[in-house]
């Protein structure tokens, strides 16, 4: 069994749509192993999204992450990260299919909803950063 991070981000948590994305999540086979509820400070933000620090858009991107809540879930299933990064969908709500949970809820590249680790070794890292 392999763990991913999900993030539920500040748009999603504020339009009140933890429990509608948690439902989604929980139909397709993932287990809940972890869940947490923060506000993100700029530190922990900037840890979190290092990878992106050079970017045009990094600003952008802490000034949302530290905007209001985010709901942090730990998730287990057979291929945890494919699985999760499908039923997601594409970074961009204009590029991603019907039915994944950004073409449902995303509002924009940056306010795209939620979160779902690339890979085995950025969900250790992640959970690491935000579970400690
Ligand atoms: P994903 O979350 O789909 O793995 P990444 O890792 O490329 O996408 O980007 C991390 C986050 O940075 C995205 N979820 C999004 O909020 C933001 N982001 C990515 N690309 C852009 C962009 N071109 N303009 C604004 N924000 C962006």
């Amino acid at each position: 069994m392999d763990q991913t991070l999900l993030l539920i981000k500040p748009n999603a948590t504020q339009k009140k749509l933890t429990g509608k994305i948690l439902t989604i999540i929980e139909e397709n086979g993932f287990a809940i192993k972890g869940i947490k509820s923060l506000q993100m400070d700029t530190n922990l933000a900037s840890r979190f999204y290092e990878i992106h620090k050079q970017k045009a858009f990094f600003q952008l991107l802490l000034d949302f992450m530290t905007s209001g809540i985010t709901i942090a879930v730990i998730l287990e299933k057979e291929n945890a990260i494919t699985d999760l990064r499908t039923l997601v969908g594409d970074t961009n709500p204009d590029k991603a299919n019907i039915g994944t949970i950004r073409y449902l809820y995303a509002d924009s590249v940056t306010k795209n909803a939620v979160h779902a680790s690339d890979s085995i070794d950025n969900a250790n890292k992640e959970i690491k950063i935000i579970f400690n």
